[in-house]
C-alpha cells in the first residue's frame, strides 16, 4: 500500500508539467501504486469550463483544484497536479487544504527556454499581442520560495523523472 498524496507540479506554460506528470502516473502505476493526474484537459474542460485566466478566475481554478486534490488524497490516491498556479498565495492555500500530505514541485524552466521550445505556438501568440495576459509574457509567475521538490528542465527529461519518481515513492511509504 501507500499513503494518499497531493504532488503540486507549477511552472510555466511549456516547462513540461503536464508530460512529467503523466509520465510519473504510469510510473507509480508499474510499482502498484494508484495515482491520477488532474491538468487542464481534464478540469478546464469541465469542472473548471466556467473559469478564464484573470487574477480571479486563475485563483478560483487553483481553489477548487486544491480542494478536489484534497478529497483524492483522502480517498487513498497520489493525485498529481499540473496547473501553472502562478500566485504563491493561492498555492498556500492549496497546501493548507491537504496539510501534511501536500508536496510542491517546482518545474523549472525560464521564459526564454520555453519560448523556445513553444510547442502549442502560445508564446508566439502570446508576443503578438493575441493572448493577453499570458504567464510569463504579460502575466505574472511568482516562484516557489520553499517547494519540497525542484526538477530543473535544462536536464534530461529522464533525470527529472527519475528524480520525481525516487521522491514521491519515498513520501508515499505507507
Ligand atoms: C497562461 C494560458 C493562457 C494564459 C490559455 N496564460 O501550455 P498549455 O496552454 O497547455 O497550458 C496553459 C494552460 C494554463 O492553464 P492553468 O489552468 O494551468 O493556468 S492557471 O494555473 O494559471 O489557472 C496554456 C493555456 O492554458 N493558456 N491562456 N493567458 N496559459
Amino acid at each position: 500500500g501507500h499513503k494518499g498524496a497531493v504532488i503540486w507540479m507549477t511552472g510555466l506554460s511549456g516547462s513540461g508539467k503536464s508530460t512529467l506528470s503523466m509520465a510519473l502516473e504510469r510510473e507509480l502505476h508499474e510499482l502498484g501504486k494508484q495515482a491520477y493526474v488532474l491538468d487542464g484537459d481534464n478540469v478546464r474542460f469541465g469542472l473548471n469550463a466556467d473559469l478564464g485566466f484573470s487574477p480571479e478566475d486563475r485563483t478560483e481554478n487553483i481553489r477548487r483544484i486544491g480542494e478536489v486534490a484534497n478529497l483524492m488524497a483522502q480517498a487513498g490516491l497520489i493525485c498529481i497536479t499540473a496547473f501553472i498556479s502562478p500566485y504563491r498565495e493561492d498555492r498556500e492555500r492549496a497546501r493548507k487544504a491537504s496539510g501534511e500530505a501536500f508536496y510542491e514541485v517546482y518545474v523549472k524552466a525560464d521564459v526564454a527556454m520555453c519560448e523556445e521550445r513553444d510547442p502549442k505556438g502560445l508564446y508566439k501568440k502570446a508576443r503578438a499581442g493575441e493572448i493577453p495576459e499570458f504567464t510569463g509574457i504579460s502575466a505574472p509567475y511568482e516562484e516557489p520560495e520553499k517547494p519540497e521538490l525542484e526538477v530543473d528542465t535544462a536536464e534530461t527529461f529522464g533525470d527529472c523523472l527519475a528524480k520525481l519518481t525516487e521522491f514521491v515513492v519515498e513520501k508515499t511509504k505507507a
